[in-house]
Parts: C-alpha cells; sequence; structure tokens
C-alpha cells in the first residue's frame, strides 16, 4: 500500500522536477548529466547528458576532460558484423537547432585511468568539461544515479 502511494507521488511529480540541472553556454544547453553507479573496481566509467543547439550556428564538440580520470574520450556505439561494440569519435557535431543526445548504446564519454573514486556513488556529483569548438568550455556536475532518469534518452527540455 505504501508503495503504491509513493509510486503515485512519484508520477505526480514532473521528473525533471527533482533531478532537473541544466548548463547554458551561448546557443547550447547541456541537460542532466548523469552517469551510472557501477561496482567500485569498474575499470571505467560513462557519462551522459543532452545538447541542444538553439542557435543558428552549428557547433562541434572537441573533448572532454575530468578530474576524476587520468583519459576521456567520445564515443559512440555502432553494430559491426552484427556486433554491437563502441568505438572512440574525434569529435561531435551539434547542427544548427540540432539536439545530441548521449546515452546509453548510443553516444556516450568514457572516462579511463579513474584517479578518484569517491564521487562515483550513488547520489554524488563530479565534474566534467566539455569543450566545443565555438561556445567554448561548459563544466557540468555529473549526477551519478543507480538507475537511468526515466525520461533518458529523450529529455522533454
Ligand atoms: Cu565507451
Amino acid at each position: 500500500m505504501l508503495k503504491k502511494i509513493l509510486l503515485l507521488a512519484a508520477l505526480l511529480l514532473p521528473a525533471c522536477f527533482a533531478q532537473a540541472h541544466e548548463y547554458a553556454k551561448g546557443q547550447l544547453s547541456i541537460a542532466h548529466p548523469w552517469s551510472m553507479e557501477l561496482p567500485p573496481n569498474a575499470p571505467t566509467v560513462a557519462a551522459y547528458f543532452v545538447i541542444s543547439n538553439k542557435g543558428p550556428d552549428s557547433d562541434r564538440l572537441l573533448s572532454v576532460d575530468s578530474p576524476i580520470a587520468g583519459t576521456a574520450q567520445l564515443h559512440e556505439h555502432v553494430t559491426k558484423d552484427g556486433l554491437m561494440k563502441m568505438q572512440q569519435v574525434e569529435t561531435v557535431d551539434v547542427s544548427a537547432g540540432g539536439t545530441v543526445t548521449f546515452a546509453p548504446m548510443a553516444y556516450h564519454v568514457m572516462l579511463l585511468d579513474l584517479k578518484d573514486r569517491s564521487k562515483l556513488t550513488n547520489g554524488q556529483t563530479f565534474p566534467l568539461t566539455l569543450h566545443f569548438e565555438k561556445a567554448g568550455d561548459v563544466t557540468v556536475q555529473v549526477m551519478v544515479q543507480k538507475q537511468a532518469p526515466d525520461d533518458t534518452p529523450a529529455h522533454a527540455h
């Protein structure tokens, strides 16, 4: 019974209200950066977010970095010979008026050579800086969660 009430309360709350965090720089906005909580010995950690470009000009994500990792790469998921795998990409284009979703099984930031695991548990956040060709640098706080946000990958905002 209690569970039902809690579920109902959760449904009545707009999903974004409880955990919305969004960053803006120039024409760009970066919505809800998050990462899945992993076992403490996980060799790599992935980060996800949604980039929206509200302006008339295209932009490009050139690279990312985080103080918690020695290396941060941009990755994509591809299907090759019937196998799903991920591979590094040089840059990610964000077209004028476009949206690029970083999500499991899609584009993602891969953090390797982890230096500080203290922020990698549920409810914590860690900084991630995105370097854009035109908008410049945007530092966001990545929220570590046990589960993917309900509205992944298509975030209404
Ligand atoms: Cu990856």
